[in-house]
């Protein structure tokens, strides 16, 4: 019997730290060696010529989320992790969100009966906070965290969603106690409220008035504001999707004084601006609702500052933070009242298909950031901020083996017509890229290759983690 159930040969391994040549071989799903020359395998895989990179971790995604009255959102469990799977991703971490009044336990439950059996790649679950009740604090939460599901997010922003100051420093308290990782959407309600309303009165309603809604300054806020609590309470917390400098000035100021802020960036705030919310030279004001996130993205000297973020250590994570709507739908972004202003237009973008790409071929192949760092950004930091590593994450002996084949040189050009997703369009329809996976294998299993999914429904796994501690103050 052979010693190995596969062997990836001929590839440059890059993780983290190294890039080195060297074959990989595969037993029972987790990488069992790594060597100059591997030869007793059942299977082989020729890599010459590609890069062997740790399969993307994909930390900010939304799956199969309610999101409001008559809203859907594009993807269910199924289609998401095969569209993550096709671009080069073998883990992704979607959100079960506590609705208001309802038990935080039940939800969790409910949301991963939906993943079980539905996913190409392994999915691991962040809850959402709507609700801190004395029932959710005392039991419901901590009792989910010793479950495995030791991360969650917390809004500061959104009617159905928000906490205010004190809801969060009792949530941050239960999460410092019992080892769990916070993630925080930093944008402030009430500024966000009194803009929105001033701009309907003057009746800027189309997409583009989201952007207006949301400056900078709303952002930075809400930053210090989530810093300033997580240094009450003694939590390191991550600032999820920032999008300028302003709130990347918060961060840096917070470190500086020895606080462990964490925080990520997505590819949107690289790559689109608030002109996009226009319509992009369509003609149709409507049409700006393709790109509505939140933050939106900013301009391109924001831009420039991310990149900076990246190259200098501000960002640990770069996610997706895919949130698919359809735009051409009566439940999706051209719903019934989005006309009506662009408060009723779902926020978020599909994006989980295109993350690596993106940051591969504006970082990598531009040169602006290394090969090593690029997989420290999608890969190797997602699994070490919550509790997957050193299960996933990198490339070494009694990893998972959850690889990414990746040509380096292949150019393509992102169109709707071969994504995966369930949404019916991408924002970055006809954005030219260097750099392409051509082969996803998730625990030694091949679920991508070459644009089609072949992996079964139902390999990947939903996994628990393990609270880690937080230090003494
Ligand atoms: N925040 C997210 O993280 N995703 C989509 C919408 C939002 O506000
Ligand atoms: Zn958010
Ligand atoms: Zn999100």
């Amino acid at each position: 019997m052979p010693d190995f159930d596969l062997a990836i040969r001929g590839g440059t391994l890059v993780t983290a730290a190294d890039t080195v040549q060297a074959d990989l071989g595969i037993r029972d799903g987790r990488i069992a060696a790594i060597a100059e020359r591997i030869t007793d395998t059942a299977r082989t895989l020729d890599a010459s010529g590609l890069l062997v990179l740790p399969g993307g971790i994909d930390s900010h995604v939304h799956i199969a989320q309610a999101a409001g009255p008559g809203i859907v959102m594009a993807d269910d469990f199924a289609s998401a992790t095969r569209a993550a799977a096709a671009g080069g991703n073998t883990c992704v971490m979607p959100f079960a969100l506590q609705p208001r009044g309802a038990s935080l336990r039940e939800a969790t439950h409910a949301y991963r009966a939906l993943a079980e059996g539905q996913c190409h790649i392994d999915v691991a679950i962040h809850l959402i906070v709507s609700d801190p009740t004395p029932a959710v604090l005392g039991q419901e939460l901590p009792a989910l965290i010793a479950e495995g599901y030791t991360s969650f997010k917390v809004f500061m922003t959104y009617d159905d969603l928000v906490l205010n100051d004190r809801q969060i420093l009792d949530v941050f308290d239960v999460a410092r106690r019992e080892g769990a990782r916070v993630m925080v959407h930093a944008e402030g309600y009430d500024t966000i409220r009194y803009m929105t309303e001033r701009l309907e009165r003057a009746g800027q309603t189309t997409p583009y008035g989201h952007a207006l809604s949301r400056p900078e300054l709303v952002e930075r806020e809400a930053a210090h504001r989530a810093i300033s609590h997580a240094e009450l309470v003694d939590l390191p917390i991550v600032i999820v999707h920032v999008s300028g400098e302003q709130a990347m000035e918060q961060i840096a100021w917070a470190r500086a004084r020895g606080l462990k802020i964490h925080a990520e960036t997505c590819p949107q705030y690289l790559t689109l601006t608030a002109e996009d919310l226009k319509g992009r030279g369509s003609g149709d004001p409507m049409a700006g609702a393709k790109y509505v996130c939140s933050p939106p993205p900013r301009d391109t000297a924001s831009q420039a500052a991310i990149w900076r973020g990246l190259q200098g250590g501000v960002f640990e994570v770069v996610s997706s933070d895919h949130c698919p709507f359809r735009y051409d739908d009566a439940r999706g972004k051209l719903n019934p009242r989005a006309k009506e202003s662009f408060r009723y237009v779902p926020n978020g973008i599909p994006g989980i298909e295109t993350r690596l790409p993106i940051l591969f071929s504006e970082g990598v192949s531009t040169g602006r950031i290394s090969l090593n760092r690029f997989v420290e950004l999608t890969a190797t930091n997602h699994a070490k901020l919550y509790g997957l590593y050193p299960r996933k994450g990198s490339i070494g002996v009694g990893f998972d083996a959850d690889l990414t084949l990746w040509d380096p040189n292949r150019r393509e050009t992102i169109t709707q017509a071969n994504l995966h997703h369930g949404a019916d369009y991408t924002p970055w329809e006809g954005f030219a890229v260097t750099g392409w996976p051509v082969m996803t294998l998730a625990r030694g299993e091949i679920v991508a290759e070459d644009g089609r999914v072949v992996g079964a429904l139902g390999h990947g796994r939903v996994l628990d983690r393990i609270a880690q501690a937080a230090p003494h103050p």
